[in-house]
Order: C-alpha cells, then structure tokens, then sequence
C-alpha cells in the first residue's frame, strides 16, 4: 500500500474528497467514517466506535488515551513483526494484535523497543566483487556510470527504480508514542489508521521544535500559574509571542482575541492554552483556507512543476531533494531540474539527491549554462514522458540581486510558456534561524516568481519556530511544509493542528 504522504493518506484509491485533510482544519472537519465528535483540543469520550481517546484532563480521559495509544503501539509493532517474518497481513495480522494488545494491557512497565529490524539491503548476501572493485567502489562508479548518462545524453528521463529510503523504526511505548499517538487520536484517526511514518514524523517535530518551546512554554506556563488569567498576564504573554518570533501583527491578533474573551468570561490557565492554540491555528490556517486547497499535492496525470526559490543557503536544494523522496514514496513520477547554474557545485549537489531517490535529475554542467534552457529541457523530457511532478532548483545569489531576480522570472515566463497546462507552484523556501529578518528578504521573490506557498526549513536547532505565524500573517501565503533536520525524512507537508501541538507541548 502507497501512503501518499503529501495527502497524508495511505489509500491512494480513495476519491479525493472522502477523506477531508487535517490541514483543512482537524478540529472542525474529523473524517466523515470516523463518527466521533473529536475536537481539536479535547476529542470525545463517546466515540461509538470506542476508538479515539480523550486527551481531555479528566483521568478518564488520560486513561483512555493511554488505552488508545496502546492499542495503536501494538497494531504497530504487529505489524513490524509481521512484516518481518514476511507474513501476509491476514488473521495472522489480528491474532498477533489481539495478543499483542492484551500483553500492553496488563503491562504495568512500558513496552521495551524491539530490537531494530535488519535492514534488506544489510541483509542480502553480498556477491563477491568482480575485477578486484569493493563493492563500495562499484556501486559508486554504477552511480556515477548512470548519474552521466543521465546528464549528458538528451533530456530522456529513465523509469525511476523503487526508491531507497531508511524505514522508520518502531521505537520504545514512551512519552514520544504517547504524545504522537494523542495528537493523531485527536484529529479524527482510529487506532488502527495509525500509521509508523506519522508516529516518527511527529516525535520529529517535536523534538525539532524543542528549542522554541523551550523558552515559549515554559515562560507562558510561568506566566500563566495557576490563577485565571489577568491582563497583566497578557501583557507577558505579548513579549514571550514577540520573543519567539511570531511577529507584530500575529501576536497583536491573538492578544486582542485574548482581551475580547477576558472581557466576557473568567478564564482559567487550561482555558487559557486551548484559547491560545485555537488562535494560533486561526493564523495559520487563514492563507490556506484562501488558498482554496487544504494540502498541496501533485495533481495525478498532469504536469505539475515546483520551482523552490529563495536566498542562498536557505534549504532550497535539500527540501528539493527530500520532495522528490516524499513524491517518489507517494507513487508519483519525478524529475529534477537542476537549474541552479550559478554555483559551481550546485548541480552536483541536486545530482546527489536524485540519486538517493532514484529520481532523475536534467542539467547542463557547463559554465554559466543557461537555467531557462536547462528548465526547458526538463519540460520538454516531463512532458514527452508523461511525469508528474517537475522540481526546479533555483540559484540563491547571483552577481546582482537585480540579476536573480530577472533570472527568476525568466524561468518563471519559460514555464509558463512551454506547459500553460501544468499546475505551477512556486515556493518560497525561508530559514526559520533567520526568523523574521530572513522572511523580510525573502519577499523581494514575490513578484519575480509569483509566490504561491513557503516551505519553512531548519525549525529543529532554531528557537524561532514561532516564525511561521509571522509568514502565515504578514505573507499571507500558506505555509505547504516543513523541514526539521537534514535527513531526507525530515520535511513534512504542513499541518497547522500538529504544529500547533508540538509548539505548546508540556
Ligand atoms: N538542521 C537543518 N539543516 C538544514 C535543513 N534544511 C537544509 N539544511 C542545511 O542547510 C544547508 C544549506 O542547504 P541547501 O539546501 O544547500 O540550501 P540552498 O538554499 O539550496 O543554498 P544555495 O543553493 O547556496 O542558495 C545545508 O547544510 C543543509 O543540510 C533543515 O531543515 N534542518
Ligand atoms: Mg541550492
């Protein structure tokens, strides 16, 4: 089964309307087979199906999320062991949950993590090398063999061949599962549509977004105490937000929401946190919901072509290389185009990333090549082969920011011209270590390239993950995904209520 990881969904067959994304709005808009009324901040108890848990305070409701998320825990770790054993997922499967289940039931101790999986490929016999070669040296001269062909022969984009990508592993039943498995339970999932990508995701943008919470959190819920909320409290909470680098307007609109509630109502500090994540999430979701699309995603059987542009060193060749993993995962056809001719080593870098997702990569390696010309190539191969989805590397400085800029809506009109039927995204890639001084640079692409989403990068090592509020309210352009690591698995599409989540977590 593909999991389409730009839907977030793991059966590509469903219509596309049968499932609402979380990103349109998880608290409002749970999956119509799910009939249970979970809330965003707190999701039912009545579920008929039994199957969501309450992350509400009550203990009834802790208990049942713990239930819920032992249940998920061992459907997972079922699931591992069979498909190590290389079992079909049959009665087999539900036997080994039934009793796996049972086991974390009376458990009273967590769940160890099982001992990690041998991978296939450290698995496989190794056959002895030929000529003398290590099998390291020839699997590199095979790389660089193919990486040529693919270069200097005519935009002819092979088959990409099943993608190499680490799986994630089930790790221990610990705080990360449980956190993880809440704030899926949350959004409408069932236990059993818990998937082992999203755990790993979410413990990753957890753990990314540890530095801004750290100070964030704990200054709020120092703020905070125990007492209702006082407009003393709310002046704090306006430097701790400016602090984390949410912005002016942002941290004006949550703190006026703030007021107008306190106005009516005694609210107390819980009261207080759920408020402040549901304005949070109104911010965030503003653009998208504008957009008119609640994920972004490559339509299938058409040409869909994504430029990533933003200033140098930003993320704009790693984020490109860890979307061509996610599409190739997801089961669309890629292709790279390197059109980033300025930096010597910028092709070669692109090429690198093709080649850990098997993704083809159209480049023109000579001095001062042409990234239109290049881009036009890439098209013309896209089309004549009938791929979905086009990445475009672009150049992050030029000699002059005059230059950039003209280059950038040089691809840009090339684009248009060649494939006025693809879907063209143009995506502003933003660091969020720069916070908000990276973000009022980055606007000079606007015009130049038509922005219509940003990716937001680095989030883990930066305290200034409260960026993404300031992007979302003073850019007015939905944020589309986000990287927390240098990992080919750290870039996941956007999801206001996880992050939301992982930014105020306790
Ligand atoms: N920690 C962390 N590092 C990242 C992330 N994304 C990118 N990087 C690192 O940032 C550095 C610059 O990344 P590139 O992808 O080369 O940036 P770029 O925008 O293409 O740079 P130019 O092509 O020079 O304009 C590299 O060392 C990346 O590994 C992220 O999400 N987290
Ligand atoms: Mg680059």
């Amino acid at each position: 089964m593909v999991f389409d990881w730009f839907k977030r969904n793991p059966t590509p067959e469903a219509p596309p309307t049968a499932d609402p994304q979380p990103e349109a709005a998880p608290a409002e808009a749970p999956s119509p087979e799910e009939p249970s009324s979970a809330s965003a901040d707190g999701p039912s108890t009545s579920s008929p199906s039994g199957a969501v848990p309450a992350a509400s305070a009550d203990g009834d409701g802790d208990a049942d999320a713990l239930a819920w998320a032992r249940e998920a825990y061992a459907r997972l770790k079922a699931q591992q062991e069979a498909e190590r054993q290389g079992a079909p997922a049959g009665s087999a499967l539900v036997e080994a949950v039934a009793a796996s289940a049972e086991l974390m039931a009376v458990a009273p101790e967590p769940v160890v993590a099982p001992e990690p999986a041998v991978s296939s490929a450290s698995a496989a016999v190794p056959e002895p090398p030929p000529s003398g070669r290590s099998l390291l040296e020839q699997a590199a001269a095979e790389r660089a063999e193919r990486q040529q062909s693919l270069t200097l022969a005519s935009p002819e984009p092979v088959a990409p061949p099943a993608p190499v990508a680490e799986e994630p592993e089930l790790g221990a039943f610990d705080d990360s599962f449980t956190w993880s498995a809440e704030v899926l339970a949350a959004q409408g999932k069932r236990a059993d549509q818990v998937s082992l990508e999203e755990i790993d995701w979410l413990g990753r943008l957890r753990q990314g977004l540890e530095k801004t919470r750290r100070g964030f959190v704990t200054q709020l819920l120092d703020n905070l105490g125990d007492d209702p909320l006082t407009p003393e409290v709310l002046d704090d909470l306006e430097s701790t937000l400016l602090r984390a680098d949410v912005g002016v307007r942002a941290t004006d609109q949550v703190l006026e929401a703030l007021r107008q509630r306190l106005n009516q109502e005694v609210v107390d500090p819980s009261e207080g946190i759920r408020f402040l994540k549901e304005q949070l999430r109104t911010i965030l979701e503003a653009p998208i919901a504008q957009s008119g699309m609640p994920v972004l995603a490559p339509e299938k059987g058409r040409l869909n072509v994504w430029l990533m542009v933003g200033v140098n060193g930003v993320g704009k060749t790693t984020t490109l290389g860890k979307l061509a993993n996610l599409a190739v995962r997801s089961g669309y056809s890629c292709l790279i185009a390197a059109a980033d001719t300025f930096r010597a080593a910028a092709v070669q870098q692109v090429q690198v990333w093709g080649e850990r997702s098997a993704v083809p990569v159209i480049a023109n390696p000579s001095a001062n090549a042409d990234p239109a010309a290049v881009v036009y190539d890439a098209i013309g191969a896209a089309q004549a082969h009938g791929t979905e989805l086009v990445l475009v590397d672009t150049a992050g400085r030029l000699q002059t920011k005059h230059n950039l800029m003209e280059e950038l809506a040089k691809v840009r009109r090339i684009v248009d011209k060649l494939a006025p039927e693809a879907v063209v995204q143009s995506l502003l890639v933003l660091d969020a270590s720069q916070g908000q001084n990276g973000l009022k640079q980055a606007m000079a692409f606007a015009s130049a390239a038509g922005l219509t989403g940003v990716v937001i990068t680095k989030l883990d090592g930066s305290a200034r993950g409260g960026v993404a509020l300031a992007v979302a309210s003073e850019t007015g352009l939905p944020i589309r995904f986000i990287g927390a690591g240098e990992g080919i698995r750290d870039l996941r599409p956007f999801n206001s209520f996880e992050f939301v989540e992982a930014l105020l977590a306790s």
